[in-house]
């Protein structure tokens, strides 16, 4: 990839240091990753933050994953020790199962208040994650009704919130973070893809680019779609070009760039997982 993806906002940079400051509150930290990169939407500071309180992990999208994929990757996080609760928390899919292991977590911490002669209160979870990944969508599902802003886009929650869901237990909505530093490049370009950094972080025609590389390498059968068949000797980028070339996209590289993400996003291409393969070294 010719460009570095970076992107760090003001308003991420202050979202942090304020979650930071919250978290002295927190019991629980939920974790919302996407399904489609289980790996990629791992934010490296969670290890830390999760230090002396619950950790819930749930994989998000998994509407928009294979089944199998879904499988290997419970599989796999089972074999590090680590409970993955599979959720779609635009439908309410696998959330009830997240709030109780949510509050389960946080009884822990009330237990040992009670010890120390403390009165029990409500069990406070923070809801952490990369931008899009539906932090807010999973908070409105647990309440049932629409009570942050949820919508399409990286971005959205720009303020800390508490919202409390029942008697026993607290959520704080948070905006999606990200390292000011994405090291990881491979893993810059797939969140890229998946919409879960703001745009103004990359170039659409190269990240469609990568996008068309990738879902080649998987077997997408992206001629079905695009009414073009790909070849592999010319590259992802020729491809957009040639498809840019066809009737609907007027010679227009960034529109067909635009379309392709928007397909991916959408589901339109099929359930595809960017990550299909759990991978040993590291994250969980
Ligand atoms: N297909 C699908 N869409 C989802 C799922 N969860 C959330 N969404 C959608 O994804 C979009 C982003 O959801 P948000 O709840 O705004 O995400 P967020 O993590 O709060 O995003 P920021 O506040 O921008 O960090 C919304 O349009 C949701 O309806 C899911 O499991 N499957
Ligand atoms: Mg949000």
């Amino acid at each position: 990839m010719a460009k570095l993806i970076q992107w760090y906002p003001g308003h991420i940079a202050k979202a942090e240091k304020q979650l930071q400051e919250q978290l002295k509150l927190v019991d629980v930290i939920i974790e919302v990753r996407d399904a489609r990169i289980l790996n990629a939407s791992h934010h490296p500071k969670v290890n830390q933050w999760i230090v002396g309180k619950g950790h819930v992990l749930v994989c998000n999208r998994v509407d928009m994953i294979p089944p199998a994929v879904r499988s290997r990757w419970q599989q796999w996080f089972q074999s590090q020790q680590q409970i993955a609760y599979f959720a779609n928390a635009q439908l309410g899919t696998g959330i009830r199962e997240v709030l109780k292991a949510a509050q389960g977590a946080g009884q822990q911490v009330n237990a040992r208040r009670l010890q120390r002669g403390m009165l029990p209160r409500p069990v406070r979870a923070a809801v952490i994650g990369f931008p899009n990944v539906g932090k807010s969508a999973l908070i409105n599902r647990l309440l049932n009704r629409r009570v942050v802003a949820s919508a399409n886009r990286p971005g959205v929650t720009r303020q800390l919130r508490w919202v409390r869901i029942s008697e026993e237990i607290e959520l704080l909505d948070t905006p999606g973070v990200i390292p000011p530093l994405l090291e990881d490049q491979e893993a810059a370009i797939k969140l890229a893809i998946c919409d879960d950094i703001g745009d103004a972080a990359y170039d659409t025609v190269l990240v469609a680019a990568e996008a068309i590389a990738q879902l080649t390498k998987l077997q997408v059968p992206l001629q079905a779609r695009y009414h073009y068949k790909p070849e592999d000797s010319k590259g992802a980028l020729a491809y957009l070009h040639d498809l840019a070339a066809t009737e609907p996209y007027q010679g227009s590289l960034e529109r067909i760039a635009r379309q392709v993400l928007h397909d991916y996003r959408q589901g339109k291409l099929g359930a595809i997982a960017l990550e299909p393969e759990p991978v040993t070294n590291g994250v969980g």
